[in-house]
């Protein structure tokens, strides 16, 4: 079954970004338990800016999972991607998202690879660049097996990366992967643009898709944009999609709000 999930963010340099619960963790988990959401997905400034055992408290009281956990501030705040030229600014982001996958192994729960894996950048090789992102991952995925865990790859809109767009491309990439515990994140805001139909998308490549990214066209929470869902929650039930349907959205018109509207559209489409 489709579990439901809200993001909570708690890094100060990604203030703008799609996120429906801001700041204060346990505030934000206490009104996610209220509305009936299974779980939360955190973006956190490193990996132990959150003490293991509290959270693990925090999530039996409000009887929530942790869904998965965001790397993004590796690049935000300390400028890493796994595809920079500079092999020590390689090395330093896998230690980076190497310690994510420990903090959200503890709980059972996967690492997201977003920006994190940066892009083609002029001048550079797009052969080279991709070996380098095969090489973090492979990394990474062996690393995040051995914790028990699968390793989240999420392909991007083109105005935020040039390495992979679409699910077609991200499926096709990580078959050529040594490691066979990376799977992709199928983000529907990011697909809305990139797509040629969303649907057929995951009918195709369902069996490599491990999280789900749970926005409206214009990343507004689900229902106040224009992507048609009905078409998509029943591609996602075909493939047997067994994961999480993760908010990450903008808090829009209120954080509270906004949850609000997410559960009641889950419940519409996965209920
Ligand atoms: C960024 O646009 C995104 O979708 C995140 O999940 C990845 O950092
Ligand atoms: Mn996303």
């Amino acid at each position: 079954m489709i579990k439901s999930c809200v993001t909570i963010a708690l890094v100060q340099q990604i203030k703008t970004g799609p996120w429906i619960f801001w700041d204060d963790l346990q505030a934000g988990m206490e009104k996610a338990s209220k509305l009936g959401f299974d779980a939360i997905e955190l973006f956190t400034a490193s990996a132990d800016s959150i003490e293991i055992p509290g959270l693990k408290d925090l999530l039996t009281n409000y009887n929530l999972e942790l869904a998965a956990v965001g790397t993004g501030a590796g690049k935000v705040i300390h400028g890493l991607t796994l595809t920079d030229p500079d092999p020590e600014i390689r090395e330093k982001a896998v230690s980076f998202i190497l310690g994510m996958i420990d903090f959200g192994a503890a709980f059972g729960a996967p690492a997201i690879i977003g920006s994190m894996q940066g892009n083609v950048l002029t001048g550079n090789d797009r052969g080279e660049t991709l070996s380098w992102l095969a090489e973090g991952l492979n990394r990474l995925g062996k690393h995040a097996e051995s914790k028990g865990v699968i390793l989240i790859y999420e392909p991007l809109n083109r105005y935020e990366t040039n390495l992979m767009n679409t699910i077609e491309a991200g499926s096709k990439f990580i078959e050529t992967l040594e490691t066979k515990s990376v799977k992709l994140l199928a983000d529907l805001f990011h697909m809305n643009i990139e797509e040629g139909n969303l649907e057929e998308s995951i009918l195709n490549w369902g069996k490599y898709i491990g999280h789900v990214h749970f926005a409206d066209s214009n990343r507004r929470p689900m229902g106040f944009g224009h992507t048609s869902m009905k078409e998509i929650a029943e591609a996602l039930k075909t493939v047997g999609y067994q994961g999480f349907a993760s908010a990450e959205a903008f808090p829009y018109p209120s954080p509270d709000e906004a949850a609000e509207q997410t559960i009641a559209e889950f419940r519409k489409w996965f209920r």
